[in-house]
């Protein structure tokens, strides 16, 4: 499972009692684009290894906005993140998650959607979005990027809203922003959308191939995997170019610096959020360079809206795709890390403040699930 670091009101033996052996983790007080120094790395790794746990995998290593823009002093970012990857590889790391979202990662309209059991799910309802970007945040030209009929719907959901709805969609939907604890303004996030502008998407590409030219064969040389989580949802918002998005996205980006090292973290959930990717085909194609799998399900609709499914259920069939990894990690010999990806808030949690997504049940349930899938599975397998 995911662990937030010491504030993180899931605790490290929540995680463990879930039947976790290992958290997934960050160094999320280092501002972005600093040292990760080998004191810090170690001190982190000395608090989960305390619990019984181990720390393999990295999520993430975030790549600062100059090195995404190649602006300002991208130069010495890449060459700081060369150092960070040399530190946690002494320190025994072994996958590096990382992502090329240019100033927001994940991105949903309701943190609260409540489903028919009464849990509350993330979901992501089109109507609400194109209404926040038109109405809320009034990006200029952003008409430009929507259908007749997408800014009806978006204009009859807002007239639908009373005040609180419409700070409540604001809130929501900035919460992928880095440091989103703090309220942004319209003014502030317009501000940093412009600092994107002539930056297409080919050109977004360019920057993540250089970037990778710089630390795939410093990853490769000390023994590291690094694994690019893709783009949520899987295309592009606020007129930001997305580039981690498709089957098509997955395999330039092999090809672009062809190493052990060079790799994906396959999250279902979100590649899964688009209809035409095949989730399943494309973990067959990128096995070999799958290093980290987020098992999540979505649920679609046609007029482009999803929220996030039970594990088992959605539109991805969880099953062939369990079946899949173990084909993948009995072909390599290896033991890809896998975590349950978000999880409905339930039971307790429902009167809890959690970090969207990450409560404790909810991923108890989805894990509960998913390694009894595993072990079903593989029991079958050898028999
Ligand atoms: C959301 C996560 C992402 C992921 C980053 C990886 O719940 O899956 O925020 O951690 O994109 O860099």
């Amino acid at each position: 499972m995911r662990w937030f670091g010491p504030n993180d009101p899931v605790s490290l033996w929540d995680i463990r009692q879930a039947g976790c052996t290992g958290v997934v983790t960050a160094l999320h007080h280092i501002p972005v684009g600093e040292v990760w120094t080998v004191g810090e790395i170690n001190a982190r790794k000395a608090l989960i290894e305390a619990v019984g746990m181990s720390w393999t995998v990295i999520e993430s290593l975030p790549v600062h906005e100059d090195i995404k823009k190649q602006t300002g002093n991208y130069q010495q970012y890449i060459e700081n993140y060369q150092v960070s990857l040399r530190n946690v590889a002494a320190c025994g790391l072994k996958v590096v998650t990382y992502n090329f979202m240019p100033i927001l990662d994940w991105m949903r309209t309701d943190v609260n959607y409540e489903m028919p059991d009464r849990s509350s799910a993330l979901y992501f309802e089109r109507a609400a979005f194109v209404a926040f970007d038109l109405f809320l945040l009034k990006r200029p030209g952003a008409e430009k990027d929507y259908s007749d009929t997408d800014i009806q719907k978006a204009k009859a959901k807002f007239d639908s809203m009373d005040d609180a709805a419409r700070a409540t969609l604001f809130k929501n939907t900035m919460l992928g922003l880095p440091g989103s604890d703090d309220a942004f303004t319209p003014g502030q996030v317009l501000t940093a959308l412009k600092t994107y502008e002539g930056i297409d998407a080919q050109r977004l590409k360019q920057h993540l191939y250089y970037f990778l030219h710089k630390v795939v064969p410093v990853a490769e040389e000390c023994g590291l995997k690094l694994a690019i989580h893709p783009d949520d949802p899987p295309y592009s918002i606020l007129g930001l170019p997305r580039i981690v998005s498709t089957e098509k996205d997955a395999r330039d980006l092999l090809a672009a610096a062809p190493s052990p090292a060079n790799g994906l973290c396959f999250c279902t959930g979100s590649y899964g959020a688009r209809a035409d990717n095949d989730v399943l085909r494309m973990l067959q194609q990128f096995g070999d360079q799958v290093h980290f799998l987020h098992l999540r399900n979505t649920k679609r609709d046609s007029a482009g809206n999803f929220y996030e499914a039970d594990h088992l259920a959605g539109d991805t069939d969880m099953y062939e795709i369990v079946k899949e990894a173990l084909n993948i990690m009995q072909r390599r010999g290896v033991s890809i890390p896998m975590r349950p990806d978000h999880g409905h808030q339930m039971l307790d949690d429902l009167h809890k403040k959690t970090y969207p997504g990450y409560s404790a049940i909810g991923r108890l349930r989805g894990l509960a699930e998913l390694r009894g899938l595993e072990l079903g599975i593989s029991k079958g397998m050898v028999e």
